[in-house]
């Protein structure tokens, strides 16, 4: 009896050990059910303690994944490994994957803080109903400089970062449509150009900045330039604001050429198991002092306009992040361009990267 039951008992020890693996590597991987809720965001984007707020009062957990570029974030979300019930695209990769069919539609009746948005923030042509998206955050890119590294020399324009004297003293934020737009606009030409030889110029004059380039980083270049680890700075504006929080001699400014108007909203993947919680977690980040907490603690503007009323009055009037209409109009929106043109852009900007090793 001994000899029989001891290899049964292992077997079964065994078994319930596999169980409890598998189960944990699914939860691991995002297979959300109705008490998980699995979010996709951009690095440093939310305040934790309103995902703790969350939790506590639906009673859902979320498991809380980053990405650091669009691109990636598709990837990711089309390869369908992981059940996304919450990403959070700029616009023209939510224009991409409506067209690719990676989107659930949103029903606003379960979404009542949406009347909170500036309707200067609805319905714009990424999105033309908000079917499928829900302002989160939005800004533009710009450069963050360090007066006193650039002996008091001023920086209004793209073309300032080609100065001899700023060598290694660049740092740029790791996107390819942010990067290969600085070459366009350096030019003269527009964010979502689509003509090769604009493109390959623009790659070319973005060649001849390498001297100049200290490294092409991802979040950690708030930490960097807040170090005065160089002096300047390609970064979206929500990562100036926080970096000046830090350093004060900072400044930020959009190059007078032009740049980008950029919106980032939450969506609902096609890869959603609890949407219901999905719908829940957009309610939940619109309610205006959650908005405003969130918008303190990453540094982005909100589009929140009653949230504006629990920002700091320095901060929601600060022209620098909350940028009126007529100053917007001087800036471009990134078109979705298209699969091809796309993947060139990509292709660009990786060629650039490997001209600096
Ligand atoms: C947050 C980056 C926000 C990117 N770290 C703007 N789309």
């Amino acid at each position: 009896m001994r000899q029989l039951a001891q290899p049964f008992i292992a077997i079964t020890v065994i078994s319930f050990m596999l169980i409890y693996v598998v189960s944990h590597l699914n939860s691991a991987q995002g297979y959300s059910g109705e008490n998980t809720l699995t979010v996709y965001n951009w690095g440093d984007y939310v305040d934790p303690d309103l995902i703790e707020k969350f939790e506590q009062e639906t009673g859902v957990k979320v498991i809380y994944q980053t990405f650091d570029s669009n691109e990636a974030m598709m990837t990711k979300v089309k390869q369908g490994g992981t059940t996304f019930d919450i990403a959070v695209p700029s616009e023209y990769a939510i224009s991409k994957m409506r067209e690719e069919k990676l989107l659930k539609p949103i029903d606003h009746s379960q979404v009542p803080n949406l009347k909170y948005i500036n309707p200067r923030f609805l319905n714009l042509s990424f999105d033309p109903k908000n079917e499928y998206s829900i302002p989160y955050f939005w800004g533009t890119v710009g450069i963050v400089y360090n007066p006193e590294m650039i002996k008091g020399k001023e920086i209004t324009s793209w073309n300032d970062l080609w100065d001899k004297d700023l060598e290694n003293q660049i740092l740029l934020a790791d996107g390819a449509r942010e990067v290969i737009g600085m070459g366009l606009n350096s030019l003269g030409y527009s964010l979502n150009d689509t003509n090769k030889k604009h493109l390959k110029e623009a790659k070319e004059k973005l060649d001849r900045l390498t001297p100049n380039i200290k490294a092409i980083v991802g979040d950690e270049i708030k930490m960097l330039l807040a170090n005065e680890e160089a002096a300047v700075g390609l970064v979206w504006s929500g990562d100036a604001s926080e970096i000046m929080g830090e350093n004060e001699k900072l400044d930020y400014v959009v190059p007078e050429e032009g740049s980008n108007l950029w919106f980032d909203n939450m969506v609902i993947p096609k890869t959603a198991k609890n949407v219901k919680g999905a719908h829940q977690f957009i309610n939940f980040m619109l309610e205006p002092e959650h908005a405003a907490q969130n918008a303190e603690y990453v540094g982005y503007s909100t589009p929140n306009e009653k949230a504006l009323d629990y920002l700091p009055k320095d901060v929601a009037n600060d022209e620098r992040f909350y940028p009126g209409e007529a100053l917007t109009k001087k800036l471009e929106v990134y078109d979705n361009l298209g699969k091809e043109m796309l993947a060139y852009y990509n292709e660009l900007f990786l060629e650039f990267k490997m001209h600096r090793k």
